[in-house]
This record gives structure tokens, sequence and C-alpha cells, in this order.
């Protein structure tokens, strides 16, 4: 354990005149102190990255972080260091640890936080606070801010720690409840005070906790388990949907022998993309719209029926209008237990882990599992091929200047000859499409705007991925998804991380074509700069740029940046006007009765 020694309990007594050879004093007392003790905890823990941003009052800590082991990976933007920290947690089921300073830099690490809480991805934002007898009387310190209370609603937990003594246990209780359950963000306040205190080394070393199974085995029920299989075996049309919570769960061949052996179709959303191969042949993605309504039992492992399932009802399920149920029976395989009926009937809940649950559903097959009925497998084979063909017409379609279809081919040929590479996405037009169109062939390659949809989210989950595993990264973004976290390529250079950056420019939100109603000199609120280099910005820091107006310019530009592994940014410029209004979720826009 790293010590401190208290100069007080250290220096000798002062010869006193006349008093003769002084008297050996006691041992010296040993004393720790907040900032070693923080570290002693996270290290105990095996937490051996930290991501944020330095300030009052936290820069020593990230300074004796760093010289104690753990890297500390310095951001420009809060957001970004806690976007990072998130997906750092989903990759490794251990919490991403993102420290800010207070009040602003807390705030720009709170929407990581929800972020990560609605996506259930582990991770702890760690902030330093100001004065609480100041916050709590609003006598107005600096950076003052309540922030454990505007944490609260927004994280899964939050705790505060007030004592040296306590800290161990602050650090167990955070732990445990990011990565236990359904995982989810945790919000830790460490006031600048508690930094310094000091305490014995020894009794510090004692209070600290090495958590213990911090996120225990779930074993559904056995009842349940059978009412699922039950249910699975009696369907004439069923359809496995596979969910982010699926890739989370690291129970990659079970999942795989699960699909196999019931030789059902399955959907995978889109972080469950690689979890089985695009390209399997049991995949449903290339019939999505017929599957959905057409299937008549469900199970969902690891998937909500959230909007991104359209909740499970209406016309995309067959129903007669958008909330009508269809005639699925759903089994939900969820390690929440709250999850079930959310949004329609869950006729057979599974709950559990998602790793225990699906052993326990291959155990329960047995063998002589009968294949689902023929004539539905060879119904979906004949849409999918039907969907393929097209796609791959469009796909060869060479046009000037380059669409989202022509880049997106090249990426697709890069992403399968190199499918360890990890694919973060963002944007409207520039995440609709490359979902659909770039497979992905192992699991936990592609990592997205997830439930929210939200933008923000590229660099930060650039540079963890790069960090975290060490592979090459490839970044698609729109040209407006990119900008919100822009300048973490300097981040990128100063570690110089294997991350390729495609900036799909079309220069603006959706497409670049929107002109100002009014007809004033204001561009409309969603065109940019039009032919912006972006390429030119990761040549400030060191990295290389390349502008890429055709199929083959981006082919060469990819491959020199994978072959080379050196930070690049590829200026992808897209037509202008290939994109639609908020890429496939145009409907979700509300529309004016009044016609201008
Ligand atoms: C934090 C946040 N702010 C705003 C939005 C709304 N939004 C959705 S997609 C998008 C950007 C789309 O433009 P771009 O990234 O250039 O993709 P394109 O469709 O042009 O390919 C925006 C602003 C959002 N999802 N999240
Ligand atoms: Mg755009």
């Amino acid at each position: 354990m790293a010590t401190v020694t208290d100069p007080a309990a250290t220096a000798p007594a002062a010869p006193q005149a006349g008093a003769g050879p002084v008297v050996a004093s006691a041992q010296p007392q040993e004393l720790t102190d907040g900032f070693h003790l923080i570290i002693d905890a996270l290290k105990l823990n095996g937490i051996d990255t930290i991501f944020g941003l330095p300030g009052i009052p936290i820069t020593d800590f990230t300074r004796m972080a760093q010289g104690a082991g753990i890297r500390v990976i310095s951001f420009r933007h809060e957001q970004n260091a806690g976007n990072a920290a998130a997906i750092a947690g989903f990759m490794t089921k251990k919490p991403g640890i993102c420290i800010t300073v207070s009040a602003p830099g807390f705030l720009n690490g709170l929407t990581a936080l929800a972020n990560a809480t609605t996506n259930c991805f582990p991770m702890i934002l760690v902030s330093g606070s100001s004065e609480r007898e100041i916050v709590d009387l609003q006598q107005g310190d600096y950076e003052e801010m309540d922030q454990l209370a505007i944490a609260k609603p927004l994280c899964k937990a939050a705790f505060r720690v007030l004592h040296a003594e306590d800290i161990g246990v602050g650090i167990a209780r955070a732990i445990r409840a990011a990565v236990s359950g359904r995982p989810g963000g945790v919000y830790l306040d460490l006031p600048a005070k508690l930094f310094a205190q000091t305490m014995d080394a020894d009794a510090g070393r004692k209070s600290l906790i090495k958590v213990v199974d911090p996120a225990p085995r779930q074993i559904p029920g056995q009842d349940a388990v059978q009412r699922a299989l039950d249910l699975l075996k009696g369907a004439r049309r069923p359809l496995i949907v596979l969910g982010k919570g699926a890739a989370y769960a690291q129970a990659d061949a079970d999942i795989r022998a699960l699909v196999e052996k019931t030789g059902i179709p399955y959907l995978p959303m889109s972080m469950a993309k690689g979890l089985l191969p695009d390209t399997h042949e049991q995949s449903a993605s290339a019939a999505r719209s017929y599957v959905l309504p057409e299937a008549d039992v469900v199970m969902l492992v690891g998937a909500r029926l959230n909007w991104l399932l359209s909740h499970g009802k209406g016309k995309t399920w067959g129903g007669k209008d958008h909330k009508a149920w269809g005639g699925q029976k759903f089994i939900q395989v969820d390690i929440s237990p709250q999850e079930a009926d959310s949004n329609v009937r869950i006729d057979a809940p599974v709950v559990g882990d998602i790793g225990s649950c699906v052993s326990a559903l291959l155990a329960g097959m047995g063998s002589g599992w009968a294949r689902p009925p023929a004539d539905w497998l060879a119904a979906i084979a004949e849409r999918k091929q039907k969907n393929i063909a097209k796609m791959a017409e469009t796909l060869a379609k060479d046009p000037v200047p380059m669409n989202f279809h022509s880049a997106l081919n090249v990426v697709r040929d890069i992403v399968k000859a190199n499918p360890d590479a990890i694919l973060v996405n963002e944007g409207a037009n520039a995440l609709d499409f490359t979902r659909s169109i770039v497979d992905m062939y192992k699991p936990r390659k592609r990592l997205d705007v997830g439930t929210w949809g939200i933008m923000g989210i590229g660099m930060g989950f650039s540079v963890a991925a790069a960090v975290v595993s060490g592979q090459q990264v490839i970044a698609i973004e729109g040209d407006s998804a990119f900008g919100f976290s822009g300048m973490e390529v300097e981040t990128i250079c100063r570690y110089n991380l294997p991350v390729c950056v495609v900036v799909f420019n079309n220069n603006g939100v959706y497409r670049g074509t929107d002109v100002n109603p009014a007809g004033g000199p204001d561009v409309a609120p969603t065109v940019f700069v039009k032919g912006a280099r972006y390429d030119r910005l990761m040549e400030a820091f060191g990295g290389v740029g390349v502008h890429a107006a055709t199929p083959a310019e981006l082919r060469k530009a990819m491959e020199d940046a994978i072959r080379s592994r050196r930070p690049t940014l590829i200026n992808a410029v897209i037509d202008e006007t290939a994109g639609t209004e908020s890429g496939r979720i145009t409907s979700l826009n509300p529309q004016s009765a009044r016609k201008k």
C-alpha cells in the first residue's frame, strides 16, 4: 500500500536544554490518505484504467493514479471520457471508471452516466465535489453543486464518501451496484476534503474491500425454463431476437449453440450483430419486415421490447393499427424480473443472467429437438435471397459523387477482411446504412448509439475500444455525429491509437440540401459548411488525414490506416442529396398540422 508519513509523528522530539539524552520516541506512525486509499481500493478490485479529465480537486489524484500504475486516459471533454468508461464497461464486464472535477465537469460526465444506465453499461462516474458545509448552505463555493442529488435519478445508484475509513466500502458498493443484476451507471461523490484526509495506514489497509463475486450468477427457475421450452416447441413460426444483453453476457458459444441447435431463425439487434456471423444462414436480418409480423413465438434474449422493436406491437408486428398487439407469444430471457410485460404480455419470462439462462435452455432441450417447419424457413430464405440480391445490385453501382451505399460497400469489404476490428458507428443515415450493409463476424465488435440513438459517443467509444482491446478501431461517423466529440482526435493522436475515423461528409444533418425557408442569409439549421475538410483536423495533431472522393480512394486510405495502425481521419465525400430525414426513423418526427 502507498502511504504517507505524518511529519508530526516522525519528527524527532526537540532536545531540551540540559535534559540529557533524548529517549527513543515511539515507532513513527505510518499514515495513508484519501488519494492513496481510493487508488488502492481500485487496484485491489482489478481496475487498471481510468478515463477522465483533471482539475480541482482531482488533478493530483490523476497523477498519483498514473504513478501507481493505473492507465489514466485523459480527454478533452468529460462526456467523451464518460462514454469511454461506459463502453469499456460493456466490453469487459468490469465497471468503467470516469473521473471528473466538480459541478461543470460532473455535469459534462452526466450525459454519459445516464446513457450508460439506459444501455445497461456498467460504469462509475467519480466526481470530486466542493465543500459540503458550503454547498449545503448554498453559500457560493467554487463549483458549488449538490451533485449527489442531481445524479441520483439518472443512475442505478449514487453514493458519497465523507471519511477516509469509508473509501473501501464506498468503492465496493459502487462496483457491486454497477455490475450486479442489470448493469448500469453509478455515481460516486468524493468531496475535495476526502482526498487529503489521513488515517493510520494499517487501519486503512484493513478497511479496503476486494469485492467477492461482484456479478453473481442468477440461475433461472427450472419451471420457467420448461415453460419457455414448451412454448418454443409448439411454435410453427418461431423467431429468436438477440439483444445487446446477449452480447454483454459473453456467453458466445452457448448462444450460438442455442440458435443452431433449435434451428430457429434469429434477428440480432444492432450491438448483438456478430454474436453469430451476420452471414449465418439462420440470420433473418434481410427478412426483418417479414419475420416480425409473421412469427408466432418470439424468444427475446437480452433484448427489450422498447421503441427499437416497436414496443412489440403495432403494424411492425402484424397488429391492425399502431397500438394493436400482433398474435405473437413472447418468451423473454432477461436479468431483470421487472422487464417482462413492460409493453405486451410475456407468456414465458425466464429471469436470470443470460449465460445461466441460455445454458439452462440448452440443457432442457435435450437431444432430438425438431427443427422449425420447413415452410417457415423456406419463406424466410426466399425473402432473404431477394433482398440480398437487391442490395448487391445497389452496392455494385458506382455513382458520382459517392453515396452511402458505394462508400459502405468499401467499409463492408474492409470489415470482412479485418473481422477483429471494432466498428464504432453514429449518425442518422451514416448509422442506419452501416448497420444494414456492413456485416459483423465476431461478438461485441459493433459499438453504436444504443438505446437512445445518442450522438456524441463516437470518439469516446473509439478511444476506449482501442485502449481496452488493442485492436484496430474503425469509426463510421456522420459529419454531424462526429462534431459532438471531434476534438478527441487529439486524444487519439496523443495516445497513438489505431483508430481510423471515416467521416461521411454530406454537408449536414441527414443531408446538405435544406434551404432557409425565410430566404435570409443564414443557412438552414441542418446544413453545415459545404465541402469541409475534416481530414485536416487529424493532421493538426500529427495524424494522417485523407480526402476521399471515390470508393477507390476510400479503400486505399482505409487499407493504409489498418496496415500502419496510425491515427487516421478520412473525409469521405458523400452526395449531399443521398440521405433521408432522420435516416430510418423519419416517422418519429412530429408533423405540423398547419401547412406552412
Ligand atoms: C445528443 C443528440 N443530439 C441530437 C440528436 C439528433 N440527431 C440524430 S442523428 C443526428 C445527426 C445526423 O447527421 P449526421 O451525423 O451527419 O448523419 P447523416 O444522416 O447526415 O449521415 C442528430 C443531430 C441526437 N440523436 N443526439
Ligand atoms: Mg451528415
